[in-house]
């Protein structure tokens, strides 16, 4: 077998160049192409257009060849897609100003210019190493907050965010409306991320006197949380704190509360 024609290695190294090729673009995520349909259009493809201009060997050989090297083209080259990364469908509440749009574009890799109060609401898949979160963030202005409620159906998780820097009548504000969330029958079982935000700004409150103040810990018993502090400017630690809350979204953190 291995005296065949060199035609047939041309042959088969070509095939796989042009599987290789074809492959990348197909093998988008989600993709409703029926993958084995086009290996099977593609072999026959291949297999009569090498057989025509590159070599006139039988059919076999060619077939052999072209397995063969296509299998170890493809374990050196082609490894193919990532497994797939779970995803969550997640609610970021917070009243107009927090910071909800800026961080999640950040964390999207957008840049943060032109960014304007969200008017009704806005969604972003968000990615992170091992799980993509579908924000869906809902604009934090008194006319679009009375509608938040009609919007938690189908969440898996809650990021609300806060200004910690704010006016006490704005955090106050922002105070009732967490708790608001904490006790939804559509909300309160779920993990929550609670981003005490603008934490470079001189007068931000600090995590702990924000979590004292929202008396939250009456309520944090038997729940998954977390409350961070967090800023724009510091994206590494954002995304630390999502990667607990993707944590809780697992299930992995067994821990109740973490405030
Ligand atoms: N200094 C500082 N400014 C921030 C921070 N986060 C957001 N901002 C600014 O706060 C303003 C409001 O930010 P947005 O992201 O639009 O706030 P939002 O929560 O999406 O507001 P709505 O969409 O109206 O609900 C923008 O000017 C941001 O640049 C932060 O951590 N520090
Ligand atoms: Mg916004």
């Amino acid at each position: 077998m291995l005296t065949e024609h060199p035609a047939i290695y041309v042959n088969a190294l070509f095939a796989c160049l042009l599987e290789f090729s074809i492959g990348r673009i197909i093998r988008l995520e989600r993709s409703i192409i029926d993958l084995s349909l086009i290996n099977h259009v593609l072999n026959i493809s291949i297999h009569l257009f090498s057989s025509k201009y590159l070599c006139r060997s039988t059919f076999f050989p060619y077939l052999w060849t072209y397995h063969t090297h296509r299998s170890c083209f493809r374990a050196l080259c082609c490894k193919g897609p990532p497994p797939p990364r779970p995803e969550y469908d997640v609610v970021c509440i917070g009243l107009t100003g927090a910071g909800k749009t800026s961080l999640l574009s950040r964390l999207c890799s957008e840049g943060s210019d032109g960014i304007v109060p969200t008017t009704g609401f806005s969604i972003k898949a968000v990615p992170f190493p091992n799980a993509i979160l579908n924000v869906k963030e809902l604009g934090g202005a008194d006319n679009i907050k009375k509608y938040w409620s009609r919007y938690y159906q189908g969440s898996q998780g809650v990021v609300f965010v806060l200004d910690s820097a704010s006016s006490d009548e704005d955090l106050e504000a922002a105070r009732n409306e967490l708790h608001s969330a904490l006790q939804h029958p559509q909300l309160c079982t779920l993990p929550f991320l609670i981003l005490a935000n603008h934490q470079d700004k001189p007068a931000a409150r600090t995590p702990n006197q924000i979590k004292k103040y929202f008396e939250l810990e009456p309520l944090a018993r038997g729940k998954r949380w977390i409350l961070e502090g967090s800023t724009t400017d510091n994206m590494e630690a954002v995304k630390e704190s999502f990667g607990q809350f993707i944590s809780l979204l697992e299930d992995k953190d067994t821990e109740p509360a973490r405030i």
